[in-house]
């Protein structure tokens, strides 16, 4: 009998799938109504879940567990299924063993998603049949099709801590950069954790500006300068202009991206230098680059409202994704006014107020961490509200023109749902302005 911990989306993919197959389970969750029990309810009317605290009963008669990744490792239940040496393992694992296309993995502190998503869009606009699924959002289980040709799969720290065995054609871990050291003894223990996807990859894609990853053999390498090899994937500025480029060819020149910001010529190079290894071809996957608008809450442009530009990037939830995000801004517009705060990362934030204290004149500050951000601010003007809603009307009377970016390089839970409901609030309020 196999037991399944935690009702969430993850609980319920390996539910229906174990179901499909024909083997016996049962599903756990520490709390009393998770919120998707009642889908549960319905797909599952004749196999109730067990719920509530967790007691080493649970595991009677277990031969494997198949656990959610927001369970940390430190819980009793994980440690009492493997003082019996019952397999715990994730949901990706059990992925794998039933896969029949090949797997590409994609994981990193920041630009997942995005990545993820741009080479799925590589591979369908190849006239391949994808699969993109994991931390982004489907869980791999219920992309598993045989008509696919290639899985792309988001995998996040917390997916690998609980895999074993997985087959990747090829993987990249994008950079990494301090996350979720809540989840961690220490930050070396988070780096080895993102770096152990390279042990299951055939072929690997390496980026040369992280230098917490280790240089690899058999890599086709990517970075922010001039490749040093014929199959790698890079930048050249001439005349002004930026370019991509593998080894000495140009692909397609940096503006006509409509993404801005390094960080995302970073990505679109880690999707190229990805999509090549598993043989697409370079000037469709330049195309599917030039298509891409970027996926919502990250950086994304919302509106010009009487010259202003506003941005949502909900999804910088930690310090180097705010970064990236003013860098990408700071470059093109001399007046900015950020709007950051919710619920602070353990991690050191310095950089991130020493860039604002350098270039924002206006921060607005909201949630949990407003205060201390606001204690560490020294030359900024700092303004303190309570919502969403001041925040962006503050915002919008600050400038004559500019821009009012969300970037609250925090977690999002002390205000909202998630990361998305705070993106659509902010969205709101600016769709309202006049
Ligand atoms: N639960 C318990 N006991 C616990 C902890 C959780 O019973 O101690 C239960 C909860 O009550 C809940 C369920 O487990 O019912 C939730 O499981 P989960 O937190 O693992 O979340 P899922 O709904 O299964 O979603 C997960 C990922 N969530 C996390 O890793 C926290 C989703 O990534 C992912 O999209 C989904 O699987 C499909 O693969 C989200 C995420 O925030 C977006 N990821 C982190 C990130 O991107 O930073 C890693
Ligand atoms: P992830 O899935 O790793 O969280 P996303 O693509 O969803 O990554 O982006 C999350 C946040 O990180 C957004 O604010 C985005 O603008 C920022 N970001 C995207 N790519 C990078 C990168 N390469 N380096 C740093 N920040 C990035």
């Amino acid at each position: 009998m196999k037991l399944v911990l935690g009702l969430g989306e993850t609980g319920l993919s390996v539910a229906r799938f174990l179901t499909k197959q024909n083997i016996d389970y049962k599903i756990a969750d520490s709390r009393l109504r998770p919120p998707l029990l009642d889908n549960y309810i319905t797909d599952f009317p004749n196999s109730p879940a067990v719920l509530g605290e967790w007691t080493q009963e649970l595991l009677t008669d277990i031969d494997e567990v198949f656990i959610s990744p927001g369970i940390e490792q430190t819980q009793s239940i994980v440690i009492w299924a493997r003082d019996k040496n019952i397999p715990v393992v994730s949901d990706i694992e059990l992925f794998s063993r039933f896969a029949k296309a090949p797997i590409i993995g994609i994981t990193g502190s920041n630009g997942k998603s995005t990545v993820t998503q741009l080479l799925g869009d590589m591979v369908a606009n190849s006239n391949k049949a994808v699969a993109v699924g994991g931390n982004i959002g489907k869980p791999a289980l219920d992309c598993l099709d045989d008509r696919i040709d290639y899985y792309v799969l988001e995998l996040s720290s917390y997916q690998l801590d609980y895999t074993n065995q997985l087959k990747l054609l090829t993987g990249v871990v994008l950079n990494i950069t301090p996350d979720h050291l809540d989840r961690y003894d220490d930050f070396d223990d988070y780096v080895d954790s993102k770096l152990s996807l390279y042990q299951y990859c055939q072929n690997l894609v390496v980026n040369l500006d992280e230098t917490l990853v280790p240089n690899k053999n058999n890599a086709i390498h990517f970075g922010i300068d001039i490749p040093k090899q014929a199959d790698d994937f890079g930048t050249v500025t001439c005349h002004g202009s930026c370019y991509l480029i593998k080894g000495d060819d140009v692909v397609m020149s940096v503006s006509e991206m409509q993404l801005i910001g390094e960080h995302n010529v970073a990505n679109m190079l880690a999707a190229l230098a990805l999509g090549d290894q598993i043989g697409l071809d370079v000037e469709s996957m330049a195309q599917s680059v030039k298509d891409f608008k970027g996926l919502e809450h990250r950086l994304e442009w919302v509106a010009k409202k009487q010259g202003i530009d506003y941005y949502n990037d909900s999804k910088a939830t930690n310090a180097i994704s705010t970064i990236k995000a003013l860098n990408a801004l700071i470059d093109k517009h001399e007046n900015i006014v950020l709007i950051a705060g919710g619920i602070a990362k353990e991690e050191d934030y310095s950089a991130m107020f020493e860039l604002i204290d350098e270039n924002i004149a206006s921060v607005i500050l909201i949630g949990q961490s407003a205060v201390d951000f606001g204690q560490n601010l020294n030359k900024s003007q700092v303004s303190y509200v309570q919502t969403m809603s001041e925040a962006v009307n503050l915002a919008s009377g600050m400038l004559n023109d500019g821009v009012v970016l969300l970037s609250p390089a925090c977690a999002s839970f002390d205000m909202f749902a998630n990361f998305e409901e705070r993106g659509q609030v902010f969205k709101d309020h600016v769709f309202k302005l006049p």
